[in-house]
Parts: structure tokens; sequence; C-alpha cells
């Protein structure tokens, strides 16, 4: 890069389309792949509408998969998204900035592109971390701006298509005048993203892909630290139900027969045992044997009938997640349990004594803790 005239020239080989295409590629995938999971994610979370009832409760690692492969594609579209950045960046510098109403349009689509692609990786990395160091709510906007990047990115796949077809192979037609000396550098280069991406991916995936747990290096949470050997997002302490005391809990359950239990009462129903795992949306996951009363059990008791829904309600006075519903495949899934025990134990405090939900194929955030009143919808 030698100034003129005040202005870079890039006479550095690499910042060409074959290179932009060939990193391109792998990118676009990632994207692709963390937008669809995200869909997933989004519609399991916050259900539009009457879709609540019809999510499906299985299988039951569905959201373990889908949320893993979220956040471990995010994870990896990182080192990819920079280097096609820096593949591309000289033509920041192209002069004249604008040559037609056309060529402005398209390097507006394509600074909408990669501020967008910046802030999705960027929020959702922080995220993982649970830290927000911004004004703005995490979901509603992560989600927006998916959306958002999603169009830019088939727009720019348009307008780029005759030359991602010309670059698409790996050798590509003579006619495109590519120095064919540049290919060991090309080949170096794209093995360094490759060696990137693959650390990355290596020293985060274990948090949800148990068989590389030992590799978690990285992750906000390795899926085998934590009371009861399961991770924790929030502590009955940070929550503010630590004084709770068994003798005094009871669990309020309202439809059209309602009625109380004490903790003696729920301990003498039928109690079942599942082996469900933990998926929390921040993409760490982990197996567990819970122990406890059926959802559907407790319904029926009620008077539900078989299409009634559930609103489960914490003790805890505050947070987002304090009430939290199911549609009526999750209620009446026999794997849904109002657990009350972790492995054999009795639930500790951080998991949600002395009653949680455990559901299959559902966001972390809504296996609700520290139940205090199910409410027949
Ligand atoms: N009442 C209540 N339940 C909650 C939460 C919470 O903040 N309050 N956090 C949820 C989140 S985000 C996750 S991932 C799981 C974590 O489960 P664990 O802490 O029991 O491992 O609990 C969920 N249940
Ligand atoms: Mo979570």
């Amino acid at each position: 890069m030698k100034p003129l005239l005040g202005l870079p020239v890039f006479s550095g080989r690499l910042h060409d389309a074959r290179t932009a295409t060939a990193i391109g590629r792998p990118l676009g995938l990632a994207v692709a792949v963390c937008f669809l999971t995200g869909i997933v994610s989004h519609v399991l979370q916050r259900p539009p509408g009457l879709a609540a009832d019809v999510l499906p409760s299985r299988p039951a690692w569905g959201y373990r998969f889908t949320q893993g492969l979220h956040v471990a594609s995010g994870i990896a579209a990182i080192p990819l998204l920079l280097a096609k950045l820096w593949t591309v960046y000289p033509r920041l510098f192209a002069r004249p900035p604008v040559r037609s109403v056309r060529h402005a349009l398209e390097r507006l689509s394509v600074a909408v592109l990669v501020a967008a692609a910046l802030f999705e990786l960027f929020t959702g990395l922080l995220n993982t971390f649970q830290w927000y160091p911004w004004p703005f709510s995490f979901v509603p906007a992560h989600y927006a701006v998916a959306w958002l990047l999603t169009g830019a990115l088939l727009l720019h796949l348009a307008v780029k298509a005759p030359g991602i077809r010309a670059h698409w192979r790996r050798r590509s037609a003579g006619t495109l005048a590519l120095p064919a000396e540049d290919e060991p550098d090309r080949r170096s280069l794209l093995l360094g993203v490759t060696a990137a991406v693959g650390a990355v991916t290596l020293t985060t995936v274990g948090q949800s892909l148990t068989p590389l747990k030992r590799f978690d290096l990285f992750a906000a949470r390795h899926p085998d630290h934590g009371p009861q050997g399961l991770p924790v997002n929030r502590t009955a302490a940070a929550a503010g139900v630590a004084g709770l005391v068994a003798a005094d809990w009871r669990l309020t359950v309202s439809g059209p027969r309602p009625y109380e239990l004490t903790l003696e009462e729920l301990r003498a129903m039928p109690q079942h045992e599942v082996t469900l795992p933990i998926a929390c949306v921040e993409g760490w996951s982990a197996s567990a044997r819970w122990t406890g009363v059926r959802v559907r059990d407790l319904l029926e008791r009620a008077g539900a009938g078989a299409d009634a829904g559930v609103r489960v309600v914490s003790l805890q006075r505050r947070g987002a997640y304090r009430v939290t519903e199911m549609g009526r495949t999750y209620a009446h899934d026999p794997l849904t349990l109002l657990a009350l025990r972790l492995g054999g134990e009795v639930l500790s405090p951080d998991h949600g004594f002395p009653a949680r939900v455990i559901a299959p194929n559902r966001p972390g955030v809504l296996q609700t803790k520290w139940v205090g009143r199910l409410e027949v919808l």
C-alpha cells in the first residue's frame, strides 16, 4: 500500500474477487445456518399468536441441537467475516467513490450488510457472556437486525452473482485475468482462515457438544461446572429467593378445580424420571437426570382439559423469566415434569428448589425455577 496524493493504492494481492468468493462461501453458509437456527430459537422462545399450541415438544434434544448450532455458526462466522472484510476493504477507497446511481445503491447495500453483520456477531458473542453494554434490549434488536442482514445478503448475492459464478469453481476460466502466481498465497490465506475457524470452534463448541467438553476453554460456561454438576445462570441469591423455607412452601394450582400441595404431598404423588437437557439460549447445554411429578398429572388433577396449556409463576419477584407459559404439546408431554430432584438429589437452591420446570425441546430460559404457582390456561 503506497500513498498517492493522500489516497492508498493497493498493490497487494488477494484483495480480489476470487479470494472474496472463496471466503464468502463458508461465511454465507455460516450466516444462513445462524439465521435459520435463530428463527427456530425465536419462535420457540416467543411463539407468535396461536403457534404456542402447535410447537412440537419433540425431538427432546431439538432445541439443544439448533441453539448449539446457532452459537457455533455465529462464532465460526467471526474469523470468516474478519477475513472477508480484509479481502475487500481496499474497495472502500475506490475512485471515483460513486460512478452511477446503481453503484451508489450497491455501496449503500454493502454498508448495511457489513454494519448488520458486525452488529449481529458482536451482540451475539457478548450475549453468550451475558454482557449487555448497550441501551437496547438484546432479543428484539438481534432478531430485527437478523432480517436486515439476510435481506442485505440476498441483495448482495444477486448483485454479485456474475462474479460469484465466475469464481465459484476451483479453476476459473482463463479470461478472468487473475495472476496464477497468487494461487499459493491464496491457499495459505484460506488455510489460515480455516485454522482460525477450527480453533475458535474447538475451544467453544464443548459448551454444548459434550464429547468435546474438555476443549471448552473460552466459552462462558462449562457443561459440568455448577452446583450438582450443572451450570446455573441465575443463582437463588441473585433471584432473591435464597431464604425459602420448605415447610412454608405451597404449590398452588389454579383451574376448574384449584388446589394446593405441600412439598410432602407433591413428593407423595407418582414420581417420574426423565433425562433431558437444559439448553440455554446463550449456547451452553447439558443433559441431566430429573425426577418429579408430571405436569399433565398436576393439570388433570385441577380439571384441565386435554388441550389446556399452563402458565408457570416463579417465586422470584422480578426478572423477565419469572412468568412463563407452555402450550398444550409441552404441558401434556409425559417428559414434562415439575422436577423435585436432579441426578437423584433434592434440587439445590440454585437449581430451583423446591420445584422447577423441565420440558423437552425448550429454551433454557423457559425452564422456570422456584415454581410457586401453575395456572391452567
Ligand atoms: N425463575 C427463573 N427461572 C429460570 C431463570 C430465571 O432467571 N428465573 N433462568 C433460566 C435460564 S436463562 C436457564 S438457561 C435455566 C438455567 O438452568 P439452571 O440454572 O438450573 O442450570 O434456568 C431458567 N430458569
Ligand atoms: Mo438461559
